[in-house]
């Protein structure tokens, strides 16, 4: 056999070898102190940015001149768009305005540890360049740039940890989910050929991403309750995906322990690493099981023109602390347009976010869950490492006498975050009373040290 035939036919032979080694996969064998090595980053950061960006920025929500119920990135569905007509707005994508930098520098001002964005969502359009689609940013829009290499390494640039959001649903590809058009949700349709899909379509792109884009850390997986993808499907994917980057942190929905929006079932060993709740802050946290919940700063994850229905930036200082009161992170959300811009309602909120975070970052990052529950007028985070413990004063009381319920031996010492001016702690009828000062150094969260002296040991 002539040379030039030879060494393709070997690399195949190799790359089947290599895949048969990894289909079969062995599940991944990690102590616990490996995996704690692997989530640290991730359980210090606490905070991070989600992006939603694709070709659903186009009409951005609005449909022949009509406006479209539901969320933006859901509009092919809700207004039941062909999907050959759905892809003639690729052409239209052209986000000339779009500057990775930029994005980054947002997250990074607001205190963000790291950026997530949808690499594919369910309308099967990628952000990235993929050899085994044409259907893509740069084959398919007069763009020709991949978003998700320029954004990778401006995070990198801006100390920012990175990662792909990936939907297993796909709308487009015909040995997905197009078949079930008008419903493309359908929960009872099954895709006659769905294993081609996964085997010669889903995993090669997942493979692109792992291996030529070294920053993406996280693997945010999506569209996960189709009737044709199961938990052992999920398993075998996160055990194939670590063969090829054992670092990687992958979410809960590569199987199927989502729980609906509640994030986590009873189910302890099903594949992934970490809870996603979404939308909400579980009233109790999720102990035990490393978490995060996902949320809008509107009412929609990818941009739509009219949605003004903004979170004010107070509420999103206090769900991030009620988040990490709770041992859990935050993944933010911002929606771009098309042109590539992050709406400025967004970037206003993040930077008044990040006012707070960089008096008070402390408070935050690589804590843990409160030891002393959740008090009325706030509440606790911890450093398991110094023993301190941060009072989140939400409600500063008229009389100034803040009670430190839930601790029991006398504090070492209580002083405001930022300010080593000891405040006086007298034992009162609520327990450990503290004298506040006359100045309430931040209506949005008023920070309190708490020297326990011990180490307040909870995850
Ligand atoms: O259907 C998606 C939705 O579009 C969005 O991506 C959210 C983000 O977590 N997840 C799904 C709904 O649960």
């Amino acid at each position: 056999m002539q040379l030039r035939r030879l060494v393709p036919a070997l690399t195949l032979a190799i790359l089947a070898f290599a895949e048969a080694t990894a289909q079969n996969a062995a599940p991944r064998v990690e102590t616990a102190a490996q995996k704690d090595a692997r989530m640290a980053w991730w359980r210090d950061a606490r905070f991070g940015m989600f992006i939603h960006w694709g070709l659903y920025a186009v009409p951005a929500g609005t449909w022949h001149g009509e406006r479209v119920d539901g969320l933006g990135e859901w509009i092919m569905n809700q207004a039941k768009i062909p999907a050959s007509e759905y892809a003639q707005l690729a052409k239209q994508f052209n986000p000339v305005q779009f500057d990775a930098d930029a994005w980054a520098k947002t997250a990074k001002d607001a205190g963000m540890k790291y950026i997530i964005i949808t690499s594919k969502h369910h309308d099967g359009f990628a952000n990235f360049d993929s050899k085994v689609s044409s259907y893509d940013i740069v084959d398919a829009t007069p763009y020709h740039r991949d978003a998700i290499k320029a954004l990778a390494s401006a995070a990198h640039r801006a100390g920012l940890r990175f990662g792909v959001y990936y939907s297993i649903m796909d709308w487009h590809h015909p040995d997905a989910q197009s078949g079930a058009y008008p419903d493309y949700n359908s929960r009872s349709f099954h895709s006659p050929n769905f294993a081609r899909y996964v085997e010669t379509y889903m995993k090669p792109q997942l493979r692109e991403l792992v291996t030529q884009y070294p920053e993406i850390d996280v693997l945010w997986f999506d569209g996960e309750w189709i009737a044709d993808w199961s938990d052992a499907q999920g398993q075998q994917l996160y055990d194939w995906l670590h063969t090829m980057k054992p670092s990687l942190i992958i979410n809960n929905r590569v199987g199927h322990s989502r729980q609906g929006m509640a994030g986590m079932s009873a189910n302890k060993d099903a594949p992934g690493d970490f809870g996603t709740p979404e939308q909400r802050v579980p009233p109790e946290g999720l102990p035990g099981v490393d978490w995060e919940t996902c949320m809008t700063l509107n009412d929609t994850w990818g941009f739509q023109t009219f949605d003004d229905n903004w979170k004010d930036t107070k509420t999103l200082v206090r769900t991030l602390v009620d988040v990490a009161s709770k041992g859990g992170n935050l993944l933010l959300n911002v929606g771009p347009t098309a042109q590539g811009v992050i709406p400025a309602q967004s970037v206003s909120r993040l930077r008044e976010m990040g006012d707070w975070m960089r008096v008070n970052g402390e408070s935050v990052y690589g804590t843990t869950a409160s030891p002393f529950g959740l008090p009325t007028w706030g509440r606790y985070t911890a450093r398991q490492s110094t023993g301190k413990v941060y009072a989140h004063v939400f409600d500063w009381p008229k009389n100034k006498q803040l009670a430190l319920t839930g601790v029991t031996a006398r504090p070492r010492s209580v002083y405001l975050l930022g300010d080593k001016k000891p405040l006086s702690v007298e034992r009162g009828e609520g327990g450990w009373m503290v004298s506040l000062p006359a100045v309430r150094p931040s209506a949005i969260d008023a920070v309190l040290v708490v020297e326990t002296g011990g180490t307040s040991a909870t995850r």
